[in-house]
């Protein structure tokens, strides 16, 4: 037995940011040293994704987690009791191997990457490092670059607006403490806004302002307001990113906006897309198009690719060979790398790296529903991956992560690097 030998593994029973119950696991090792992580939870789910093991049944609308759990005292701590830590790869081959499902559905997802990251943190922690910094190594890193949601919609706002995230980017902020200010002045600004048109009616899942807007030109129309307002010249200063996440609303090969009273098919959707990067500062687009409509990933990438970066989300899942597909076929330029969507940190790797490989860009993401758990925001300096996105300003889950980015940005003191862009290069 080794200093980082597993000694245990435990779940615990936690409470995300919707009220709902997650899985929280602790990795400890021979040296006394504990890892520990909680599991986020989408609303928005490609099909593609890692599944989430929920009890159904009456309580809390069937979204216990009390199987999960028995999988990570039982099962899972037994898989991988008396390994190394320092052997994630081992690890979570162990565990992919015991679930036996492709989409993790047995073990369940969730049980899955609660253990896989607790184990990553507990490795770290015996090193004595933090997670970042062991992530890294001896390579370089950047801080990475936000997009920060001003107005939540789709899924999270009960589909109030279609387009789901309504998000900033200061592509020239020097520093991420100087993106979080600016992004800070526009969110208030918004708010005021919403408030002297009436329309100010609280937050949405991830903590954007909930968006009473009649339609979707409304919302992009109040968002560049903001910046103005809020004293940036939109574009410059501060640019606009958008999850479209279209998924969502694509059914049998149409796309139903159906707060602007709209049924496109893919080229009207794509035009209007491109009608709105003409008129409005947006640099970013994620799913523009849904998961089952890959033409219209090559097609709408074809068009606006060197003008906004695409983002595969539901699209890609975070899986390897799926980035490698998009790559190839030049279905998009950035991938969303989501860990809980792939299951293992692994996993979550072989993607991000699959995207570096092909010089797509990489965003780390959090979920929709979200806890106090910052791990994320390591793994987006630690690896390097160039951008980060946490939902919004507000709201502890969201605040926790970007907070933790501001602790490393001053950890590395001078040298810490955030490049300023004029639009987003492959990274
Ligand atoms: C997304 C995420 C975060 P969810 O679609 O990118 O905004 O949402 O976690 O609901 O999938
Ligand atoms: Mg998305």
């Amino acid at each position: 037995m080794t200093d980082t030998t597993i000694v245990s593994v435990r779940g615990r029973r936690v409470w995300d940011s919707r009220a709902r119950p997650t899985v929280e696991a602790e990795v400890a090792l021979a040296d006394g040293t504990v890892g520990r992580a909680i599991a986020p939870a989408g609303a928005s789910t490609g099909t593609g994704e890692a599944i989430d093991l929920r009890d159904a049944g009456e309580a809390f609308g069937g979204l216990d987690v009390r199987k999960a759990l028995g999988n990570v005292n039982g099962e899972i701590a037994d898989a991988i009791r008396g390994q190394d830590a320092l052997d994630q790869a081992s690890i979570d081959a162990a565990l992919i191997g015991r679930d036996g499902t492709p989409n993790k559905a047995r073990l369940g997802g969730n049980a899955l990457i609660a253990v896989s990251l607790a184990t990553l943190k507990a490795a770290a922690a015996s090193r004595g490092v933090g997670l970042w910094r062991h992530l890294a190594g001896d390579q370089p890193v950047r801080i990475p670059l936000p997009e920060i949601q001003i107005f939540g919609g789709g899924a999270h706002a009960a589909r109030r607006v279609d387009i789901q995230d309504f998000m900033v980017v200061c592509l020239q902020a020097s520093s991420f403490a100087e993106a979080l200010d600016r992004t800070a002045e526009v969110y208030r600004a918004a708010g005021a806004i919403l408030k002297a048109r009436g329309l100010l009616q609280g937050v949405a899942d991830e903590g954007g302002f909930w968006p009473a807007f009649a339609s979707n030109d409304e919302a992009l129309d109040t968002l560049v307001l903001a910046i103005e307002q809020a004293g940036f010249r939109p574009g410059p200063d501060v640019a606009i990113s958008l999850d479209v996440a279209a998924s969502e609303f694509h059914d049998g090969g149409r796309y139903r906006l159906a707060r602007d009273g709209r049924e496109l098919d893919t080229d009207g959707m794509i035009a209007m897309l491109l009608g709105w990067i003409d008129r409005y500062p947006i640099v970013s687009i994620e799913d523009p198009l849904s998961e089952e409509d890959a033409a219209g990933f090559r097609a709408f990438t074809r068009a606006a690719g060197d003008r906004v970066q695409v983002i595969g989300d539901d699209f890609l899942v975070t899986n390897a060979k799926r980035v490698e597909m998009a790559a190839q076929t030049r279905a998009c330029t950035a991938v969303l790398v989501k860990p809980n969507q792939a299951g293992t940190v692994s996993e979550t790797k072989a993607a991000f790296d699959a995207a570096r490989r092909h010089g797509l860009g990489a965003i780390i993401s959090a979920r929709s529903g979200e806890t106090e758990d910052v791990t994320i925001a390591h793994l987006a300096v630690g690896w390097d991956a160039g951008q980060f996105k946490v939902g919004s300003i507000a709201r502890g889950e969201r605040t926790a992560k970007w907070n933790e980015v501001l602790r490393i940005e001053e950890e590395l003191g001078s040298q810490a690097r955030m490049p300023a862009a004029t639009r987003f290069e492959p990274r």
